[in-house]
This record gives C-alpha cells, structure tokens and sequence, in this order.
C-alpha cells in the first residue's frame, strides 16, 4: 500500500516534468558545473549511504535528478539528433521495465520476440527488400548496428573467421567517406580507406579508385559504408552510383542510415535514399527521426540467415535445440550480447498510435522547420550559412558573425577569432539555459553551429527564439 502511494507520487514528479519540458516558458537546463553537483545541492547527495534512505527522500532523489538533467524534449532543444518526449514512446518503455524480461527467447519474450519480428518486417518492405529477404535485430545504439554489418561482410566473404580468426584470412580493406559517423572507425579490420567528400557525399569516383589502390597493395577489398544522413551536415551518398561499385566489385555494401532512415516514411524526401534497397545491410535507428526514447536502433540485413551463421553460439543452457515450440524465435543467438534489452516494444506501440503517415507527417514537419531556418539565415548578413544549398537533413550549419567580423574579409585571423564565437555563445547560452545547440569544427572550417530538428513539439516560433537567442549571447 505504502508503495503504491510513493508510486503514485513518483508518476506526478514524472508528469511535472513532462508538462515542464513541453512549456516554452521552462528552461531547458538549470546548468551546474560538475564540481557543484558532487558537492551536492539542496539536499540532493549523489553520495551512497550505508543506511537506508527513507521513501520520502527517494522522491526527492528522482525529482532533483530531473531538476538538474537537461530537458531534451524541450522545443527549444537543438542539440542532439535524438531529441523529444513521445508520450505513447514513453509509456511503452515504462511497459518494457515492467516486464523487466530479456530478448534472447521466445521462452521468456513470447509477444516482444514475435513484435520485433513484425517490425522488422516493416522496416525490410519500406527500404524495398524482396518479402522473402530480410533479417534483422534490435541492437544498443548505431555503433553496434555498424559493427554487426561489417562482421556479416566479414563472415560471408569468409566463414573460417568465425573458427580461425583473423590470422586465417587475407588482409581486408574498408571503403569509407571522410564523414563517416564515429562508429566505423572503431572495427577491427585491417585497413580502412577514407577518402574525400564533397558537402559530406562520397564521390563515387574516388571510392572506386580507393578500391583499385587497395587491391593494388594485395588487400582484399571486402565492404563499403555509404552513409545516408551524416551525422554534422546531413548528407545523402549517392547510393546508385556506390551499390553499381560493390557490384562490380562484389563488395557488400552497408548503408548507415541512422539519421537518414527515417527519411525512409516520407513519401516527399525518401528519393533521397533511392539506391537502398540494393544496400546489403543497412543500420536505422528510429531513437532518431522517428523520435522513439532512447534506445531504439536496428541492423538490417537483407540476407535471411546469416546474422544467425555469424554470430550463433548455441549457449546450451538458453538455446536447448529440443524445446517443445519453433526454435527459430529463439532470436538471442543472432546477437552478439548476451543480455538483450527489449527495445521494440516503445516503437511497435507508437506505430500502432501514430500510424506509417503520423511518422511520416511529424517528419516532414521536421524537414519544413530546417527549411524556414534555412531561409531566415539566407536574409541575414550576421549569420553565414556552412552550404548555400538547401538543406538535404533536418541539420541546419551556420557561423554567427559578431558585427567586428561582419566587416572583416575571411582570412585566417578572422577564422581564428571565428573559430571562438560558438563556445562562448554556447557557454553563456548553457547558463542561462533557456535553449541548447551544438557546435563543432569540421575539416578545414572553424566551429560552427549545428541545428537538428527532430523533435515534433518545435515550430516556427522556436526557431525564431534560437537565432534572436544567439544574437542576444553573442552581442553581449
Ligand atoms: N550517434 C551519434 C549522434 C550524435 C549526435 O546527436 O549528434
């Protein structure tokens, strides 16, 4: 009884803090510095006791730790690519910890496992698979997605890895463009070929001349990431021109659509991944444009069968093969984890209370709010736009000009004091907290701010708020 009443009290924290995030009159973040939140504040302690904490302090514990978090499904959140507070998104993850179950079996998953396969289903006939190809798996992130497709390319080119190692098979080179998202970078495999990008797209011509340089050092040539969305500017690889590559080349292609795949619902911007469907694999997680909570991301690949052959390990004691039902959804052993957690429930409810053209209609919201940003700054001399073109993504990449610099023809010491614009306007901007954008560097340019839109509750209003906001911080 007792419990039930703190519960009840802890879902009116949560519902505050949902009616907060979603007020435009709330901060974004109440911004401390790392020193002051482990001296504690008012009372939150993030120290562990050896006593018990009473119930009444744990509710104090869960509201302070939302006090001082960041509001990421804030309108006026720009910072990151997985951004917004999906209700029914929400409700479907408080679900998914209530079963507190694991997706390695149909034993202990029933209804999750058969979900995911639905789902998966899904996703396999938006990017134009053949209904007799398709595989899949929900997996913790991008990174992990990338990672399973290259030890698929791996596998498939040569099986004996999975026994013998990599000391059993040739050296091996992976195609990659120079804005590849982080993750790539971290696989094991011998020799990976960056090359140039013109606006962050691969051009075709040096992938292929990339691949005859390789093979002209005795590597073996094995596996291509096209990525369809970049992470900074999002671009769009040409996908046509890559898939005719690997083909004659015989290479697997990978199609990193984290960002980009959500594009995928939209019947007015999914010709921009036109080529997918040729892809091998391809990575999409729907934590992103598709504003599903944290984490929800998938490997996809179009192969039935082989996510199985690669990474099966046949744990006896969780895939006994005599079981009395159909073994083949004992889908753990496709996953190179052990423990699974249920991601497919919170995206399987918002499907259902949203519907294909909900997603589609909250996207393309998304891609219209980049547009009118785009616009605004095109009209002004105190912003410079990264690309005179359009758009392709929600990513919207620009520099503030101070008035000194506005006059002040580019040179390198107007890069230099360039370069320190954004960190401070985004110092100040964090602590006053009233909206949060990114910035960076990239190749040859200085930093320069990053907006995403991928949050549904963002309208034209916010927007306007984020650039009189870097005015009023960067004029100060
Ligand atoms: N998976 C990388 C996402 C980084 C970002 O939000 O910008």
């Amino acid at each position: 009884m007792f419990y039930n009443f703190q519960m009840k009290n802890l879902v009116n924290i949560l519902l505050a803090y949902i009616n907060k995030s979603l007020k435009r009159s709330s901060k974004v973040l109440d911004f401390h510095y790392p020193h002051q939140l482990k001296e504690g504040l008012e009372g939150f302690s993030l120290e562990l006791p050896d006593q018990p904490d009473n119930l009444e302090q744990l509710l104090v514990d869960c509201r302070d730790t939302l006090k001082y978090g960041v509001k990421t499904g804030h309108p006026r959140f720009f910072n990151q690519l997985s951004t917004g507070l999906d209700i029914i998104g929400l409700a479907g993850e408080w679900l998914t910890s209530t079963a507190n179950t694991n997706m390695f079996t149909y034993e202990i998953s029933p209804v999750f496992i058969l979900m995911e396969e639905v789902v998966l289903r899904k996703m396999h006939s938006i990017i134009g698979w053949p209904e007799e190809d398709g595989d899949g798996i929900f997996c913790p992130g991008g990174t992990m997605s990338n990672l399973y497709s290259v030890l698929l390319a791996r596998f498939h080119l040569f099986p004996v890895v999975k026994t013998h190692g990599m000391s059993a098979i040739p050296r091996l080179a992976l195609f990659t463009s120079a804005h590849v998202h982080n993750l790539i970078i971290f696989t094991q495999i011998n020799t990976t070929f960056w090359f140039l990008s013109v606006r962050g797209k691969m051009i075709s011509s040096e992938l292929n001349s990339s691949i005859e340089t390789a093979k002209s050092k005795g590597l073996v040539p094995f596996y291509v990431n096209a990525t369809a969305g970049t992470t900074v500017y999002g671009a769009f690889d040409p996908l046509n021109e890559i898939a005719d590559i690997c083909k004659h080349h015989g290479l697997w292609m990978h199609v990193d659509a984290a960002w980009g795949g959500g594009l995928l619902l939209s019947n007015k911007h999914r010709v921009k991944l036109q080529g997918i469907e040729r892809a091998h694999s391809v990575t999409w997680n729907p934590h992103k444009m598709m504003g599903v909570p944290l984490q929800c991301s998938t490997i996809l690949v179009k192969k039935k069968g082989l996510l199985q052959e690669c990474n099966q390990l046949c744990a006896e004691y969780l895939f006994q093969p005599d079981k009395h039902y159909d073994v083949s959804y004992d889908t753990g052993d496709k996953s190179i984890q052990c423990g699974r957690h249920v991601d497919v429930f919170k995206l399987w409810l918002m499907w259902k209370a949203k519907g294909s053209e909900g997603f589609e209609a909250q996207i393309n919201h998304c891609l219209e709010n980049a547009e009118y940003l785009y616009y605004k700054l095109k009209r002004r001399s105190d912003f410079q736009l990264v690309f005179k073109g359009k758009p392709e993504h929600s990513n919207v990449c620009f520099w503030y000009l101070p008035k000194r610099l506005q006059s002040i023809l580019p040179s390198p010491e107007r890069d230099r004091e360039l370069h320190m614009v954004a960190p401070k306007i985004k110092t100040k901007m964090m602590e006053e907290g009233f909206t949060m954008i990114g910035y960076q560097p990239l190749e040859d340019k200085v930093n320069f701010f990053r907006c995403v839109f991928s949050n549904p509750a963002t309208q034209r209003e916010d927007v306007d708020f984020l650039i009189d906001e870097i005015v009023r911080l960067g004029c100060e």
